[in-house]
């Protein structure tokens, strides 16, 4: 293979054109599943694939399959890719570095000759962030079949329109059934990624390799309390939702201080209130909570000390409670092969490394049931990420791609 260089001007441009397609002011980016800003930035990376000679397939829930044909096309494919849809005001980053960095890494790969035997395959996963339908990783739980056709059909956004009646208005309207792919498709899947964290900048170390990721855990709560006017109903008859909530996401906050693993985190994301007025004594409460851990015992310890604070707190309070997990999904160890082999071309380029986990999770957590995962990590300023602020350097991105064009390489030529 001659040397191989990564343009990481041209990436940056094309991240750059990326994050205009947003529907808040930059330098946030904001881009909802199957909005307009969606569409634009899906036509957008369909057409960089277009250039790069990649043949183009969609799934009907709208994930792209971007193919480098290989010489060996009856053996399982080489496979990498993430998303490009973005929480609210987040940053430029999260994601579409394991995008279009699998684009210059192909491209990278054309240039240095390489003629892969295993197809490449870049997958851009639909909804990957909860932010629609309220669960994450919509298109890699159905890929992976964790996610059955009438699940993905109960889905229902904010404002109470199906997944099926907006994928249809998107444009994706054949049948769910076919998103389910079976093990073996992939021979492995390697993600590239912004950490999302502190370690990697703190530590002066360029690469992350993922050896697991984390098990992430979402609840929705309703607190139904008996509102009424601020001025005219005393104190002791009140049944107020939102001190309820309140004294509940500070228990949610010591559950997860209390499980003793360092990993367990908890956060109240979503607060909202009923009516909303000033004079009126909150009705009713929304809560939607986030709950995770590297382990499943320690995860599941704070879920259980959770529960057990919201029945305990609104039986004092006389408030009526409603409480759905929305998902508890296991941890996901990495394959151990394939993060040797990261680590192999780190050595080979004579770049740092650090074996890590995910705190945050990824597609990779549901493609790990489907082939061998691993993820590479670039550090993230300050390990801010979903803010506007989240920055990751070019030549942090270009190392990132660089290793994983070699690993692709390797993967694909067994070389
Ligand atoms: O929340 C997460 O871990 C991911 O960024 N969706
Ligand atoms: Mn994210
Ligand atoms: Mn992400």
């Amino acid at each position: 293979m001659q040397p191989l260089t990564v343009d990481t001007a041209r990436l940056q441009a094309e991240l750059d054109q990326l994050a205009t397609y947003s529907s808040s002011p930059a330098p946030g980016v904001t881009r909802v599943l199957w909005s307009t800003e969606d569409m634009q930035a899906r036509n957008y990376v369909k057409q960089l694939c277009g250039e790069a000679g990649l043949s183009l397939r969609e799934d009907s829930l709208g994930t792209l399959f971007a193919r480098w044909e290989g010489s060996a096309p009856e053996l399982a494919a080489v496979a990498s890719g993430s998303h490009i849809d973005a929480i609210p005001n987040a940053g430029r980053y999260d994601g579409t570095v394991g995008v279009l960095g699998v684009i210059e890494a192909i491209r990278a790969l054309q240039r240095a000759g390489v003629q892969p035997r295993r197809s490449i395959e870049l997958i851009m996963f639909t909804s990957e962030e909860p932010t629609r339908f309220g669960l994450g990783c919509l298109g890699s739980r159905a890929m992976a079949g964790t996610l059955s056709s009438e699940q993905l059909l109960a889905l229902r956004d904010g404002e109470g329109r199906s997944l099926d009646e907006v994928r249809a208005a998107a444009g994706y309207t054949s049948d769910l059934a076919h998103v389910r792919l079976e093990a073996g498709g992939y021979s492995a899947f390697v993600e590239l990624h912004i950490e999302q964290g502190p370690l990697l900048e703190a530590a002066g170390i360029p690469i992350g390799v993922v050896r697991a990721i984390a098990a992430p855990a979402s609840l929705r709560l309703t607190l139904t309390g008996e509102g009424g006017h601020a001025g005219a109903v005393l104190m002791p008859q009140r049944r107020d939702a939102l001190l309820a909530g309140a004294e509940i996401a500070l228990a949610v906050e010591r559950a997860a201080l209390a499980t003793g693993s360092p990993d367990t985190v908890a956060t109240t994301g979503v607060f909202r209130v009923e009516p909303g007025a000033i004079n009126s004594i909150p009705s009713r409460a929304l809560l939607e909570i986030d709950v995770r851990d590297v382990a499943l015992e320690p995860r599941n310890q704070a879920l259980a000390a959770i529960e057990s604070a919201i029945n305990a707190v609104c039986k004092r309070r006389g408030i009526g409670w409603e409480l759905t997990t929305l998902n508890a999904d296991p941890p996901a160890p990495c394959a151990s092969a394939l993060v040797g082999t990261v680590e192999a071309v780190c050595q080979k380029l004579q770049l740092p490394y650090q074996v890590m986990v995910s705190r945050a999770y990824h597609d990779s957590l549901f493609m790990a049931r489907l082939c061998p995962v691993t993820m590479i990590f670039i550090p993230c300023r300050n390990g801010v990420s979903h803010r506007p602020d989240e920055y990751a350097a070019p030549d942090d991105i270009g190392r990132g791609v660089a290793v994983l064009a070699h690993t692709l390489a390797r993967l694909s030529t067994g070389e």
